[in-house]
């Protein structure tokens, strides 16, 4: 039967969170650190001027990506992980903070009350941990604590074996 990693050399991993958790700050060490290429959806979307709306927005991101994911060898970095297509990933990675450490990260950026307001609930509430859980096979989702420079280290440590141990079809 062909899974859905056949047609891959390389993985492609999902790394998700609220905004603030550390999601750039870790695809791009991993890739650093690796032969994988960091896909920061946000970038994407400004570079590209993908921006039309979000039910437009959605489906222009995956056309954009989608022969990237079909080669493998990604790491996908955004903020909302369940329009992407289930079979592109092989990890998704869902990057969680302390709310009072998220809250000091959040109060630097220029976001309005309503916003930071929204974002600090999300992560309260576990939102983008449940919405990984049911876009994906639960196996596949792994979520990490990023509170401190010493997690981004270590969670980039255990990123970097799961990739050197990863075969096509395991
Ligand atoms: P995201 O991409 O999830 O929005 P980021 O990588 O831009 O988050 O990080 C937001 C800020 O927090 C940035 O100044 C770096 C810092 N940071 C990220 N992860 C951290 C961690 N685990 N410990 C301490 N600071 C962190």
């Amino acid at each position: 039967m062909e899974t859905n990693s056949t047609r891959r050399s390389k993985p492609n991993i999902l790394i998700t969170g609220t905004p603030g958790t550390g999601k750039t700050t870790t695809a791009s060490a991993l890739a650093a650190s690796t032969q994988l290429r960091h896909i920061n959806i946000v970038d994407l979307v400004k570079e590209k001027n993908l921006n039309h709306g979000f039910n437009d927005e959605i489906d222009l991101i995956c056309n954009e990506i989608n022969h990237m994911m079909e080669l493998g060898g990604n790491i996908v970095d955004y903020h909302v992980c369940y329009f992407f297509l289930e079979e592109w990933f092989d990890l998704v990675v869902v990057l969680q903070t302390e709310i009072s450490e998220l809250y000091d990260r959040l109060i630097n950026r220029d976001y309005s009350d309503s916003k930071l307001k929204h974002d600090i609930e999300c992560e309260v509430f576990e939102v983008l941990l449940e919405d990984a859980k049911s876009s994906y096979s639960e196996d596949i989702v792994k979520p990490m604590k990023s509170n401190t420079l010493d997690d981004v280290n270590s969670n980039v440590d255990t990123l970097m074996a799961w990739v050197q141990g990863w075969q096509p079809n395991a």
